[in-house]
């Protein structure tokens, strides 16, 4: 069998707007654009599968209920999904992304397949640091990553925080995140610009779940500083938690009208451009991914030197990274960079740079297909 075939791929992910669906996504189109058949498993479409592409089959997972289920199974529901299209369409191999509960999943479709199925399992971050951490499901996240084909991780930090809290010998991969560079580029949407830059303020921007981790409330406070520096916006992009926390602080620190949250938008391509700065606070990252759609966009992102931030981030040449014990300087710090216009410049350029060549797209899928065909049965 020819050893450059066209594979059929069976992929599962959580359709959120969260990093690991927006890369499994991204990586979906990747392979079918160079031939090889997906069919995408989720509970629903994934956000960012927003056109029509003829080698992406989509199948939702739906999940029964019954009086008895306090819990219903989803995990079951879709294990038993997986196995019915691994035999109607002939899969090669499952690459599932976020370890929980979609490893265990495809390892027990394999069983009811009852034929080699290889698993591939991509980790995200949280499906280690916060989730697999969890008594509840430690011991099952231990063995599904190893009884995986192959594990991949998105940064070297999170290669090494698996390592260290599964006992896991190395052998994982460590392929990075990827941004599509024509979708997120420079081009800066005059209109989006001018609904949050009337009278050519600077414009701030964050793109978050506003979970904890994120620390969103920071944001506000370095925009205080930011705002006391000179004229500029701040646009809060994303839904979740810690939201409501971070609308109280803009009124309580009379930044109001200077605050806009927009709430969870689909084309953030669209949004991105118009920012002059991009602010992530974070607590740790194992990758950042909005990061990285920033620099695409030629926005200059200033974020904690935490997790694997510094993978994406090289201080001082296409962003800033500020220590954790000075984060309360990341205002004054974000400020100065939007004081110096040539400085912010030669940054968004170098930030492209990265972008388009250590994080291009068709590196990335080459490294993934690389482990796809590393794991077939010869
Ligand atoms: O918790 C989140 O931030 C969402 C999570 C996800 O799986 O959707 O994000 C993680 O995966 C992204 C894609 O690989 C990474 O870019 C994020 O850094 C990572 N989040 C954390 O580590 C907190």
């Amino acid at each position: 069998m020819a050893a450059d075939r066209p594979l059929k791929i069976g992929v599962v992910c959580y359709p959120t707007f969260g990093g690991s669906g927006v890369v499994a996504t991204e990586l979906c189109m990747g392979m079918a654009e160079r031939g090889h058949e997906i069919h995408l498993l989720s509970y629903a479409p994934p956000a960012r599968l927003d056109s029509f592409h003829e080698r992406i089959h989509l199948h939702e997972v739906a999940v029964s209920s019954y009086p008895l289920f306090k819990y219903p199974p989803y995990d079951l529901a879709l294990a038993s999904r997986l196995a019915e299209v691994a035999e109607d369409a002939s899969l090669d191999l499952v690459h599932v992304h976020y370890a929980i509960p979609h490893t265990v999943a495809a390892l027990l479709a394999k069983e009811v397949l009852g034929r080699p199925l290889p698993v591939v399992t991509t980790l995200h971050g949280t499906d280690i640091t916060v989730v697999g951490q969890d008594r509840s499901y430690k011991r099952v996240t231990r063995w599904a990553l190893r009884n995986s084909d192959a594990v991949t991780c998105v940064s070297a930090y999170l290669r090494a925080q698996t390592e260290e809290v599964f006992g896991i010998e190395s052998g994982m991969d460590v392929i990075p995140n990827f941004v599509d560079t024509q979708r997120f580029d420079l081009n800066r949407d005059l209109a989006v610009r001018g609904c949050f830059s009337k009278r050519s303020e600077k414009v701030v921007m964050h793109i978050s779940n506003f979970r904890p981790v994120k620390r969103a409330t920071l944001v506000v406070e370095a925009f205080a500083d930011i705002a006391a520096a000179g004229p500029a916006t701040l646009v809060m992009v994303g839904d979740g938690p810690d939201r409501g926390a971070c609308e109280r602080l803009a009124r309580k620190l009379g930044l109001k009208d200077r605050v806009r949250f927009l709430g969870a938008q689909a084309d953030i391509e669209h949004l991105l451009p118009a920012a002059d700065v991009f602010l992530l606070p974070s607590e740790y990252e194992s990758f950042g991914l909005a990061v990285l759609e920033a620099m695409a966009c030629g926005v200059v992102p200033v974020a904690t030197r935490a997790g694997g931030l510094p993978e994406v981030i090289r201080d001082g040449e296409d962003g800033v990274l500020v220590p954790e014990s000075e984060m309360d300087k990341m205002g004054v710090l974000a400020a100065e960079l939007l004081a110096d216009d040539a400085r912010r410049t030669r940054m968004a350029a170098a930030g492209r740079e990265a972008a388009v060549g250590r994080f291009g797209r068709d590196g990335v899928v080459s490294q993934y297909e690389a482990v796809y065909r590393g794991v077939l049965p010869s």
